[in-house]
């Protein structure tokens, strides 16, 4: 069983109860005979029944009727949207209790582990698309409480495109690939997206997002989490305080560059699928804190924004993120189908101590989850799949329907009885009975947008303000990938005059490269989402200012910097390696937490100047640079003659350096370096000793050259490498 060195969470997963209440279901090949779905032995699975060695088959061969029956059912329709995803089981601790504001039971105990099984996913791509598409990436948490689960249905980006879930179908088929000729597969760069987007100026604060690097993550394990609409938490006292959930990556937030993304796409389409399982297989179990910003109720209207309006933030400054819990994936599931695919979340289902808000966004869901179930799984019994059961039993009057797998005895199935004794019994609120907050409602039936949502624009800008500036560089380069791949110029140059209102030196960067000229005032109106009977202007956006002009926690620079854990390290070998430098630095960086891989002209093993041998494992054939975080070239005459000869070493080295990576090399293997097309890009100085310049570390002593490297390995990229000096890969 894997065991969880840093964390001190015991990792005894029999105590896990979720993982305890699937285990009857599983099922064991080993030792096994084969046999019917009915049970009958099978003596040959390799020959269908016939009317002589050349005859037909026979419609009685049960056998492979019912193979081939099955087979034939064995897909279901895949999600609408967040079709690509993986998961993971694990558990979830509060640090301390949080009864001043929330009854939640599992929110209450830090001696209570709670079980939680988790989905990560990307939008718009199908079932099979790459993992490394632009896009946002949905962050789904099941807690398995003792009252009940709870869904946190949340995504790596705090906002989202829309205001009102009346415009989610149209969001979708916009971004889904047009259906004309089903192109593009898991992109946004087309036509029907950015025409959407360029009429809904809503949108713009999540375009930020959208556009830059958190859309291309490094790792599942590398992203925030957040739950996006202002829910509520609810106390024992019955008073209630608005809450926005937060989860933090404990290795930080990191991204890739958008061509190795591209280039990952092809390389290893599964990469983020990998990097959880392979993580979770080897004991780096990945770790999230979960956050809360609390807003008392009389706090509701403080803020120069709607906390109702899910395309806004609560900046990091205003209202603080209190860490309040930790969660620890710990195992992989034991089938796709049967829980990945199969798990079932919905906002909608809560716990006393936790409420919804009035978010029209947040309104619709509840409505859509539960829905999407019975087309996706089949019929109202979806929450009796093993991995959508509550780890407490269900007792209330539903019954029947398609798959049922509960046996309900007895006559009784209504409420109120008196021949089943009254049960199953109604809860009072002291007994664990969810009661919904008493929120007063005072109005009259419309169907509006509040003018507290018409201010589209200031957070936009303070996102864009708030980036460093590689940063700022990838959203312009981002918006001029995907609105170069627009065929309408009329859209672009809608898009051009909704970016000049966020920000003009956006604008300008992004007209430069597609060859426009940005418009001075934007075409009116700018919204042209609106009733049939409004007046227009009614729905224009306002304009204002916010309060904050940047706001640190938006920009990824700031992630914490200080591990290289579980980054992946390539050394590139041949025969005739100077095996003590390469030991040297692999001890240091697997030391360190960093995983090694030796990468040579062949698979099997290098001989070493030393004649031993060392295992080798990918060749150049199997391996890229786009699938590794940093790259290493240990000396030795015979090896560093092979690989400057190597023409994909080389290439693995130009694409490590425009990809902003750390690059390290004994000084005798410096004529690997001069081989590469950056090396004239390099300080003058730079063959010195023991040198560390934009992630480039060339030393003599393989002890200080892992020091350095480590220190560059844990900075992830030195984008300043990137403007100037631009590297052909
Ligand atoms: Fe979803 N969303 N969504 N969504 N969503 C689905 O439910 C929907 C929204 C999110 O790993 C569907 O079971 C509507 C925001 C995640 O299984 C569907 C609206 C956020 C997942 C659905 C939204 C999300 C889904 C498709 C606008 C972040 C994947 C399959 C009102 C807070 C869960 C399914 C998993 C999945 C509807 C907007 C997150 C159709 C109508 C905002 C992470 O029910």
């Amino acid at each position: 069983m894997a065991t969880n060195k840093d964390s001190e969470i015991p990792v005894n997963q029999s105590d896990n109860t979720k993982l305890a209440h699937l285990e009857p279901y599983k099922e064991e090949a080993a030792g096994e005979f084969m046999n019917t779905n009915h049970g009958v032995r099978i003596n040959d699975d390799q020959n269908s029944l016939k009317s002589g060695e050349r005859g037909s088959s026979l419609l009685e061969d049960f056998i492979l009727r019912e193979k081939i029956t099955h087979f034939d059912h064995e897909r279901i329709p895949e999600r609408v949207v967040h079709a690509r995803g993986s998961g993971a089981h694990g558990v979830f601790k509060v640090y301390e209790s949080l009864s001043s504001i929330t009854k939640a039971n599992f929110l209450l105990d830090p001696s209570l582990e709670t079980p939680v099984f988790v989905r990560f996913s990307t939008v718009a791509g199908s079932r099979g698309s790459t993992d490394l598409a632009r896009d946002v990436r949905g962050f789904a948490v099941k807690f398995y409480t003792q009252e009940g689960n709870f869904d946190l249905v949340g995504n790596n980006m705090p906002v989202f495109f829309i205001q009102d879930a009346i415009k989610f179908p149209d969001l979708v088929h916009a971004v889904k690939p047009e259906p004309d000729n089903e192109i593009p597969q898991a992109a946004s760069a087309h036509d029907t997206f950015w025409d959407f987007i360029s009429l809904m100026p809503e949108s713009a604060h999540m375009i930020m997002w959208v556009m830059s690097d958190r859309a291309i993550p490094r790792s599942y394990r590398m992203m925030e989490g957040f739950g996006v609409h202002t829910f509520r938490l609810i106390n024992a006292q019955g008073e209630s305080n608005f809450v926005k959930f937060h989860w933090k990556p404990l290795l930080g937030v990191h991204s890739v560059a958008w061509d190795e993304a591209q280039k990952i796409s092809g390389k290893d389409p599964d990469f983020h699928r990998r990097d959880l399982w392979d993580a979770i297989e080897s004991g780096n179990f990945p770790e999230w804190e979960l956050g809360i910003q609390v807003v008392p109720e009389a706090d509701e209207h403080k803020f120069d924004f709607d906390l109702l309006d899910s395309t806004k933030i609560i900046p990091e400054e205003l209202v603080p993120v209190q860490r309040i819990g930790k969660m620890t994936l710990n195992r992989n599931p034991d089938n796709f189908f049967a829980e990945t695919e199969q798990v079932a979340f919905h906002i909608g289902h809560v716990v006393p101590g936790i409420d919804f808000t009035n978010d029209p966004l947040l309104q619709g869901r509840l409505f859509s989850y539960t829905d999407t179930q019975l087309i996706r799984l089949g019929g109202p019994n979806f929450q009796e799949i093993p991995i959508n059961r509550p780890v407490v039993s269900v007792h209330n009057n539903q019954r029947d329907g398609y798959m049922r797998q509960t046996i309900n005895r007895g006559k009784v199935s209504y409420s109120p009885n008196s021949l089943g004794d009254g049960a199953p019994y109604q809860a009072k609120a002291q007994e664990g009975g969810y009661t919904s907050y008493p929120e007063k409602i005072e109005a009259r039936k419309v169907r509006a947008r509040s003018k507290s949502f018409l201010d589209h624009f200031s957070q936009a800008r303070l996102f864009f303000n708030s980036q460093s500036d590689p940063e700022k560089n990838h959203i312009i380069d981002a918006l001029s990938f995907e609105l170069g791949k627009v065929k309408t110029v009329a859209i672009r140059e809608r898009m051009l005059g909704i970016l000049s209102l966020i920000d003009k030196s956006l604008a300008s960067g992004v007209g430069y490269a597609l060859g426009l000229t940005v418009p001075q005032q934007p075409e009116q109106p700018i919204n042209h989402s609106f009733p049939a009977d409004a007046d227009p202007n009614d729905y224009q956006p306002v304009m204002t200012e916010g309060k904050l002009t940047t706001s640190a926690a938006l920009s990824m620079a700031n992630t914490p910097k200080d591990s290289i854990k579980t980054r992946k390290i390539a050394f590139l070998a041949a025969d005739g390696v100077n095996e003590k430098s390469l030991n040297a630095v692999k001890s240091a960086l697997t030391d360190a937490g960093a995983v090694v891989e030796i990468i040579a002209p062949h698979q099997g093993f290098i001989i070493s100047e030393n004649d031993t041998q060392i295992a080798v494992d990918y060749s150049f054939l199997n391996a890229a640079s786009v699938l590794y975080d940093a790259v290493y070239v240990p000396g030795g005459t015979n090896s560093v003659a092979s690989i400057e000869a190597e023409a994909d070493a080389v290439h693995f080295l130009n694409e490590a350096f425009r990809h902003c990576k750390p690059i390290a090399a004994d000084s005798s293997a410096m004529q690997v370096i001069e081989a590469t097309y950056f090396s004239s890009k390099l300080p003058a100085d730079f063959s010195d000793k023991n040198v560390l310049r934009e992630g480039v570390v060339i030393s003599e002593s393989a002890s200080e050259l892992a020091d350095k490297f480590i220190l560059a390995i844990a900075m992830h990229r030195f984008w300043e490498r990137e403007k100037p000096r631009k590297v052909p890969s």
